[in-house]
């Protein structure tokens, strides 16, 4: 299985992976008289089942085919109701598949399949559906994806999970079906653009400007005519902060008057901002600006009431008046738009941004809007503000074992820092360099946080995303422990998990590789621990004493948000706003990979969307589109 990794434009945030060449298969159907997906059953108290390839007994409905797998139950009177087997497969599942589907069929109304898997994950879980049926055919459903299964090494099945035992009991399996459901997997983004460019580098068409005298407002109309009223923000082609325009507002406040502007994304876009943390813009000013003239702003909602946010100052998330002609990015926490009204209550369905009249100084200004966004921010480590060493780190070692570490003011003592290195980096401008020795008889330790000791929230979080690196071939079983640390509390470390077990192959030489692992995971190895909300930093620690040294690359650590979603409830972000047209799949401000799938999961349509447009030939009907932000469905009329 390969793991495709999108170029991804937005390279501080969090990067989205999408599996590719995975498809649905059958495991086994025992057609040919014979267990084929293993050659070793181990019975499990032994002996206590009887099992065979049989002609199916009941060759109607959903099963007519020849062959099944019968179970027959025994009372050896120390069985339990976990009693079953467990196999090595023969080939096993690599990491990626979202459902396995089994045939079932009991002759006694008490019997249950419950299923165990072992690989990354180790899990022992129960079907979405029970069984309901007796001496007929149905089919079990059992969710890897939101069990957060990966790759699969030993199943186990427990046919008749059900105590006391009942001898007359006999239960059947059939058709293994390993599915992968593309439609099932939601990544939330952690960026959404509500302005980059306008279409025209005259006005904005999903804008809207209101002026009440003597306030005034330089505004737009839609098709340039004279007699047309003016009520759309101007665009200018300079200066930008990126792409071809920027939005122009230009505006005098006055005693008595009012005026607003609003600016929406491109089509309407509705925006899901309730795993956004903050709102970012870039603005320049012609002149030196006092802050304190900068407009209001708030949200709008498609519905609610309020349907608005309340106001906030512009001004108040500056800490200096504007430089003249020169971009200054705004960032402006969410919860201080949402704490502005707290009677407003719509933030999964945001419509625009308002800009308003604040002080009344009676002068004009003139300020360029570019790069507007709602962004996720949980970034723990992006760069080193300095090229040699990370300060926010420390290093410690026991000899035998060695760690490769920097002292802060470069003295040949006192080393306890990360190295930082400029090549090989996945984002930014440096990495952090791990290179050690675990020995027998030694210990070691490295500990990143963030520039300024910022504790976490992960309340809210699901996984922790970094990318890593070796300069040679590495076996993943050498891969040091994974620990978070809090502030505080008793303890105030989460348990270690391997770094190994969220890999699916060894690690190949210069190569980056992304490492999800899901703070559940970390959470769940000492159930003591409680400090989710006041995570300070991640630790790496001696592993596999192999007495060898290792250098490894880590970069862009990342605290993100993956819903976990039910299995049958294909799921889609509609704040991607998609379309198809005259032939094409159509993206307005989306560059990146596209695959189009029919809701059968088969692709239909895959390629690299430029300016958001991907030619696919499909008929009327229903589509999910898969981009690097996520899915979206599209209906085809
Ligand atoms: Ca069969
Ligand atoms: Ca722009
Ligand atoms: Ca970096």
């Amino acid at each position: 299985m390969k793991k495709l990794l999108f170029s991804f434009a937005l390279a501080l945030l969090v990067s989205v992976s999408t599996y590719a060449q995975l498809a649905t298969f059958v495991l086994d159907d025992f057609e040919n008289g014979l267990v084929n997906f293993t050659t070793e059953i181990h019975g499990n108290p032994p002996a206590s089942f009887d099992y065979m390839v049989v002609d199916n007994p009941v060759k109607t409905g959903i099963n007519t085919s020849n062959k099944a797998w019968e179970w027959d139950r025994f009372d050896t009177g120390d069985n339990q109701n976990w009693a079953g087997f467990w196999a090595a497969l023969t080939n096993p599942i690599p990491k990626g598949y979202t459902s396995i589907e089994v045939k079932y069929m009991r002759t006694k109304a008490t019997s249950q399949l419950r299923m165990k898997v072992e690989g990354a994950v180790t899990l022992e879980f129960n079907p979405v559906n029970p069984a309901t049926k007796v001496n007929e055919w149905e089919t079990l459903v059992f969710d890897l994806y939101g069990n957060n299964i990966k790759n699969i090494n030993v199943i186990s099945f427990f046919p008749d999970y059900y105590s006391p035992v009942d001898v007359t009991a006999k239960c059947y399996i059939d058709d293994i079906k390993i599915i992968y459901d593309p439609s099932v997997i939601v990544t939330i983004p952690t960026s959404l653009t509500l302005f980059d460019n306008s279409t025209d580098n005259r006005f904005y068409d999903t804008s809207w400007i209101n002026q009440t005298a003597p306030s005034t407002v330089v505004a737009e109309s839609w098709d340039g005519q004279p007699a047309t009223s003016k009520d759309k923000f101007p665009v200018i082609t300079s200066p930008v902060k990126a792409g071809t325009n920027a939005l122009k507002l230009d505006w005098t406040s006055a005693t008595g008057g009012d005026w607003m502007g609003m600016v929406a994304g491109i089509g309407w876009t509705h925006f899901d901002l309730t795993t956004m943390t903050h709102l970012k813009l870039w603005i320049n000013s012609p002149v030196v600006l006092a802050k304190t003239a900068l407009p209001k702003i708030h949200l709008e909602a498609f519905s609610g009431s309020p349907n608005v946010t309340g106001k906030i100052q512009l001004g108040d998330y500056l800490t200096t008046d504007l430089a003249a002609n020169t971009w200054t990015e705004v960032t402006i926490p969410l919860a201080d738009l949402w704490a502005a009204n707290t009677a407003f209550s719509v933030k999964s369905d945001i419509k625009d941004i308002f800009f308003s009249q604040n002080a009344t100084d009676n002068v004009e200004h003139t300020l360029y809007l570019d790069e507007i966004k709602f962004v996720s921010i949980a970034n723990l480590f992006h760069d080193s503000g300095d090229a040699r060493f990370y300060d926010t780190s420390w290093i410690n070692q026991t000899a035998p074992s060695v760690v490769v570490a920097e002292s802060w003011d470069n003295a040949p003592t006192g080393k306890d820092k990360f190295p930082v290195v400029s090549s090989p980096v996945k984002s930014g401008t440096n990495a952090l360099k791990l290179d050690w020795i675990s020995a027998t008889g030694g210990d070691w330790m490295g500990m990143i946080a963030g520039i300024g000791w910022p504790p976490f929230d992960l309340t809210n979080r699901t996984h922790l995303d970094f990318w890593i690196n070796s300069p040679v071939v590495l076996a993943k079983s050498a891969l040091p422990k994974v620990h978070l640390e809090a502030t505080g509390g008793s303890p105030n470390v989460t348990g270690k998990v391997l770094l190994s077990n969220y890999l699916a192959t060894d690690l190949a030489a210069n190569t980056w590789t992304e490492v999800t692992i899901p703070l559940a995971d970390l959470w769940a190895v000492d159930a003591t621990f409680t400090g989710k909300d006041i995570i300070k930093d991640v630790f790496f620690s001696q592993n596999l004493t192999d007495n060898v040294e290792h250098i490894l690359y880590l970069d862009e650590f990342n605290f993100i948000t993956v819903p976990l979603t039910g299995i049958f409830t294909p799921s889609a972000n509609k704040s991607i706003p998609a379309y198809y047209t005259n032939g094409e799949i159509q993206i307005p401000n989306y560059e990146g990979n596209v695959r189009v799938f029919d809701l059968a999961g088969k692709i239909v349509g895959e390629g690299l969307a430029n300016n958001g447009k991907l030619r696919v030939s499909i008929e009327k009907g229903i589509y999910i589109v898969n981009t690097t932000l996520g899915n979206v469905k599209v209906a085809v009329k």
